[in-house]
């Protein structure tokens, strides 16, 4: 790949935020409150945009519902449009009511499981008022105790809402599906892995799909592997990256391991599905619980661009040479090459010619938009977890 098709690429690249990164967010000990906080979503979505000021290639923000819940979805849309950004995935949440302590659509109750059911439609409501293509599932359905639900009849009534909820989405929607091995049910998660996530979306059709959320896994699995499976099957839908040192810890995307995250990028660039028109959506999930939020957010999109750049860079057709003639050690050192390139001079001459800083952190600093919000959200609830 020459250096401008590189540019191109990365330039087409689209990395979405999460509104709740923007929000107050802590672990099960502590939240901790910062100042300047969004009180509610169009707060998050000035603040999404100011991140897309400066990177210029993050022009999508995911809401989560009810966390996000307005009156007027169409006056949030274009509120964003107004603000050079675009509402994405639609997020839905059947994991903080208490009627979900025993689960949400694998409930053993009938009427929690109508309930949820009316939850994740609403969803595709908002979506159709916020023009939304995707609506992202992640389940906290589960059990605690071996012999406490049939595991059987969990999965069937998880079939049975999903396949409701595919039917009622219009033709240009999709359906998300997002695994996780634990937490917060330890014995059984009913979508613990990406092997259920993808059984449950090739039942359902070409517009359910699967999401790699990057902490989702045991340590020391090999991502890269599932999404290369993934992409091969069509499959791959999203990401949710962030990163890990131990569980679920959601820090900031390639903080932990450039490295994986550089290999993960590999596969998608080596199977071209790096930019939207492959319909694989790049989005960051993760909570800044004692970090300068927008910064963080800023720091992540340069993460994942710093990450795909390597991955460009790496000689597609010497690679292929090299594995063909079972050059073992030639084939990793062409990859190595690539991981071990600065592309930080690459990435500012990208930003130049987007017509942005080259530092998007010191532009961010420089804009006084940190100040101003302390300044001016004063009053009202801000948003948060529970903080
Ligand atoms: C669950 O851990 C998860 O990764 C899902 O994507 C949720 O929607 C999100 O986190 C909430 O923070
Ligand atoms: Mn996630």
């Amino acid at each position: 790949m020459t250096r401008d098709e590189v540019l191109a690429t990365l330039r087409a690249q689209e990395i979405e935020l999460p509104s709740w990164a923007f929000g107050n967010s802590g672990t099960r000990f502590k939240v901790f409150v910062q100042e300047g906080v969004p009180r509610d979503a169009f707060e998050k979505v000035d603040d999404a945009s100011q991140v897309q000021a400066v990177t210029g290639v993050a022009p999508a923000i995911a809401l989560h519902i009810p966390w996000d819940r307005v009156d007027d979805y169409d006056k949030l849309a274009a509120h964003a449009a107004d603000r050079g950004v675009r509402i994405g995935t639609i997020n839905a949440n059947v994991f903080q009511d208490p009627d979900y302590m025993l689960g949400s659509v694998t409930n053993p109750d009938a009427a929690v499981r109508r309930k949820a059911l009316g939850h994740l439609l609403e969803c595709v409501d908002v979506m159709d008022a916020t023009g939304s293509r995707d609506l992202k599932l992640w389940f906290a359905d589960g059990t605690n105790y071996p012999g406490q639900d049939d595991i059987r009849a969990r999965q069937d009534r998880l079939a049975e809402a999903l396949a409701d909820v595919y039917d009622r989405l219009g033709g240009h929607q999709r359906l998300v599906l997002e695994y996780k091995l634990f937490e917060p049910s330890f014995y059984t998660m009913d979508v613990p892995d990406w092997g259920t996530a993808l059984a449950h979306c090739n039942a359902l059709g070409d517009r359910a799909v699967v999401c790699v959320d990057t902490g989702h896994h045991a340590p020391g699995t090999n991502i890269e592997f599932i999404v290369a499976l993934l992409i091969r099957a069509g499959k791959l839908g999203a990401f949710d990256f962030n990163s890990r040192f131990y569980a679920d810890d959601d820090l900031m995307v390639g903080a932990a391991d450039p490295f994986q995250l550089f290999r993960i990028l590999h596969e998608c660039a080596s199977a071209e599905v790096l930019t939207p028109a492959s319909g694989v959506t790049y989005m960051l999930d993760q909570c800044h619980n004692i970090e300068p939020k927008i910064p963080a957010q800023v720091r992540s999109v340069m993460n994942v661009q710093e990450a795909t750049a390597k991955a460009l860079l790496v000689d597609r057709e010497a690679l292929r040479r090299a594995q063909l003639e079972r050059d073992v050690l030639g084939a990793n050192a062409i990859l190595m090459d690539a991981y071990n390139t600065d592309v930080r001079p690459l990435l500012v001459d990208l930003r130049e010619g987007l017509g942005l800083d080259g530092d998007p952190i010191a532009a961010y600093a420089r804009s006084g938009y940190a100040e101003r919000i302390v300044a001016e959200r004063i009053g009202g609830a801000a948003a948060g977890w529970g903080a």
